[in-house]
């Protein structure tokens, strides 16, 4: 009889611009490797060949003469290959899985702000996504301006959304608030407006409470 291995964990990542996913994705990954869990970080759109060929087209502002509807199918496609190639494939080895923004963020970007409609956007979900859903999915919460501020000070080129104005930006926020309190099972907020430790800590300790079995002797708790 072969050996049986347990299907990692998948976790998400989502916020408006310069909230800190990318960054707060490795610190995650650190954390549970240095507790012995093999773990993936990826990122969206994109963490496929084909994906990432499709970030360039949207990030670029090529798609957006299409409109929202043209732009969540694109994002979307690319989220099918992504979780094809990379995430499933993880999942299935054992390996625990972090992506710097999912299907939240289409959610949010194209149907609360591109006003689509509730009806398509969740069958779009339902075609992309399945019963492929985040196990935990972590909200990091600042005000707009602060985070416009932190991606603009990394770097002075917009993208296609960071060249949105305020009222934009003030929209995503409330949007992923309005999905956390959705879907309290899946979604935890974190307080993305304090120094990078301690944002750090309380995701960690959401993980903790969330998904780690304190009976595993290699998971041990944070002091
Ligand atoms: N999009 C994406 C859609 O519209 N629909 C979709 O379905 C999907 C999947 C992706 C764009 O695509 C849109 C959303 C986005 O506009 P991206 O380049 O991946 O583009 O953009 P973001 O995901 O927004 O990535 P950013 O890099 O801008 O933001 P992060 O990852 O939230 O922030 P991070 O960690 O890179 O940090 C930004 C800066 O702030 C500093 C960092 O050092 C860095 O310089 N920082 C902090 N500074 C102070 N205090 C802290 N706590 C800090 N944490 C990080």
């Amino acid at each position: 009889m072969g050996e049986t291995t347990s299907r990692g964990r998948f976790i998400t990542l989502e916020g408006g611009e310069g909230a800190g996913k990318s960054t707060q994705a490795r610190l995650l990954a650190d954390s549970l490797r240095r507790r012995g869990v093999d773990t993936l970080v990826t990122r969206e759109p994109g963490g496929s060949p084909l994906a990432e060929e499709i970030r360039g087209a949207l990030l670029s502002g090529a798609v957006a003469p299409l409109g929202p509807a043209a732009e969540a199918i694109m994002f979307s496609a690319a989220r099918i290959d992504h979780l094809e190639r990379t995430i499933r494939p993880a999942l299935a080895a054992g390996q625990w899985v972090i992506s710097d923004r999912f299907a939240d963020s289409t959610r949010a970007y194209q149907g609360v702000l591109g006003a689509l409609a509730p009806a398509f956007m969740r069958e779009l979900e339902r075609v992309a996504v399945g019963e492929n859903r985040p196990d935990l999915t972590l909200v990091l919460d600042l005000p707009a301006d602060i985070g416009l501020e932190r991606a603009r000070a990394r770097s002075s080129v917009a993208d296609r959304f960071e060249a949105e104005g305020q009222s934009f930006h003030d929209g995503l926020r409330e949007a992923f608030l309005a999905i956390a309190r959705e879907e309290p099972d899946r979604c935890v907020v974190i307080d993305a407006d304090q120094e990078e430790e301690r944002v750090a800590a309380d995701i960690w300790r959401a993980v903790e409470d969330r998904l780690l079995d304190l009976d595993e002797p290699d998971m041990e708790r944070l002091p």
